[in-house]
Order: structure tokens, then sequence, then C-alpha cells
């Protein structure tokens, strides 16, 4: 039997790592005995915290598909846009695929495949339901697993992002895992505040995501933080680096997003043509900065209102 390996994104974060790591598990029970979790980019501290309280291992380092067995088989786990994928992901086949972002028309098989994308509040919320379809209890650390992935993406259930099937799942796995929702909440924000201590590379690529939009590449990164206090003293350093990674990834919007998970609320620096930049909707601080009032979700508030802002460029 080919091995199967479930994969999150590319600098991933704790509903992709969490994720690969509880589809795996459910995989494994199911459909496919030999399906293992991995990831392509380093563990964040918050989710090497999480895995600490499950007890478990990271997923398997794998940067390439090429240094796979032939015939391996992979399944996407909240995302499924090639250019957020492990490298060489055209080169495999993709057998599974469990996902909360827009469709960019990437994935393309030769037999049908199980597609699973629904536009709630994390994929660990899709995961847990799939066990509960399927008349299986997750195991305590998978269930610190799927509350970890639901409550990171949901910011406990605050994000506009959040749905009826979050509010439904959230309980029963956090039952399961013996944790109390809001202890956990606080314990996971409050490891490693990137913008007080990270470095600039750091604050910009531990959560960053490419787009292309009209033949035209974006690129959002987002940090959580409690409260912004750093902010203003650590925002030159941040621009400079963001204008650089603009030019050298040849970006028409660079976006780096500070979000305060206390105000559900984002800063939001600017780097790219200037066109766009003044074609962003949020509330502008002066050239290159905008303050977000609400605006906490890169998938359903920043990239629809950057694609916006590049799409001025066609
Ligand atoms: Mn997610």
């Amino acid at each position: 039997m080919s091995e199967l390996y479930v994969m999150g994104h590319r600098n991933p974060d704790t509903d992709a790592i969490c994720g690969a790591i509880a589809l795996a598990d459910f995989l494994s029970q199911t459909v496919y005995p030999h399906a293992q979790p991995s990831r392509c980019g380093n563990i964040p501290e918050r989710t090497a915290w999480v895995l600490e309280q499950a007890g478990l291992e990271a997923p398997k380092l794998i940067t390439n598909t090429a240094d796979c067995v032939e015939g391996v088989d992979f399944a996407l786990v909240d995302h499924n846009e090639f250019q957020q994928s492990v490298e060489g992901i055209e080169n495999v086949s993709i057998v599974y695929v469990v996902d909360h972002h827009r469709l960019a028309g990437d994935v393309l098989t030769k037999s049908p495949i199980r597609f699973i994308n629904e536009p709630v509040g994390s994929s660990c919320t899709i995961i847990a339901r799939e066990y509960k379809y399927a008349g299986l209890t997750p195991s305590k650390a998978i269930a610190t697993c799927l509350c970890a992935g639901l409550i990171s993406d949901t910011l406990l259930l605050t994000s506009p992002t959040t749905t009826d099937l979050d509010r439904e799942i959230l309980p029963w796995i956090a039952e399961l895992a013996e944790i109390n929702t809001e202890k956990f909440t606080e314990g996971f924000f409050a490891v490693g505040s990137l913008l007080g201590a990270g470095t600039p590379d750091a604050v910009l690529n531990t959560d960053r995501k490419d787009f292309e939009e009209n033949g035209l590449k974006l690129t959002i990164a987002q940090i959580e933080e409690r409260g912004l206090g750093p902010f203003e003293g650590r925002r030159q350093e941040l621009e400079l680096e963001l204008n650089q990674l603009c030019i050298d990834g040849d970006y028409t919007l660079a976006l780096l997003v500070v979000t305060d998970i206390k105000e559900n609320s984002s800063m939001i620096i600017a780097a790219g043509k200037s066109q766009v930049i003044d074609s962003l909707p949020f509330e502008r601080k002066d050239d290159t900065l905008f303050y977000g009032k609400g605006v906490c979700s890169r998938k359903k508030q920043i990239f629809p209102a950057a694609a916006a802002a590049v799409a001025t460029m066609a």
C-alpha cells in the first residue's frame, strides 16, 4: 500500500499542524490505515505549546514531495492552493482535501476524491464533525489538537468567521480534551509574542500567505497579539522589512496585519504599488498605515479587500 501524508499549508499555523495530526488519525482509523501527519514548515511557538499540552510529537517534516517514495499520496488540510502547499505538490496525487478557504482551482484529479470545503471557522471544526459522522470519538490528545485549531482560528468563537457549527462542535471536543476553553485560550496566546520579541523576519514569515489575482502577486502576513503596546516602537523596522520583501518577491501588494485579539481589530502596514494601497478600504492613518476596526480575518475580510485593491491595476 502506498504512503499517504496529510499536509497542512506552508508557514503552518495551529489549524494546519493540528488539523494534519487529527485528519491523519481519523483517516488511519477509517479509509487510509497508512495515513501519517506531515508539515512543510516550522512549528510556531504557540503550536509547540499545544503539542506539549497534548503530549504529541511534531508531524514529519517534508519540504519537497520529491523526497517521498514513488506513488505517494497526499491529503491537504487547511489549504487548496498549490502556491501555499509543499514544494512539488503538482507532481503527486491528492486523494483528500479538508479546507475552509476560497477555491483557487488548482486541485485536478484522475479519480473522484473526497473534497470537503466549507465556510466554517476552522479546518479542525470539519475534521471533528467527520469523527461524529463516523461514530468515532477522538482521543484526549486528538481532541486537544482539534480544540486548538478551532480556538486559534476563531479567536475563541469571536472572529467573524465563526459559524453555528463551530459553536456546536467546540463544547464536545473541549469535554473530550478535558480543557477549560477560556483558560486554554489564555495559555495559548500568552506564549511567544512576536510583536514583543520576534525578529522582523519572524514577524513577517511565521504566518504569511501568497495569493495571485489577475496574474498579480500579493502576500499577507498576520500576527495575533494580546494588545498592541509595542507596535509604535517597532513599526519602522517592520515596515523596512516589509518593503524589502515586497521588492524581493515582486509583489503588487504586501500587507503586514497585526491583530489585537482583545479588540478583534488590526493595524495594517502596506507596501507595494501606491495606486493599490490608495484603494484599500480600511481607515487610513498615514501613507502606509491603516486601522481595521473589527477586522481580524485574513480570508474573509483582508484578502477580499486586498484582491479588490489589486484588481484596480487590471
Ligand atoms: Mn484554518
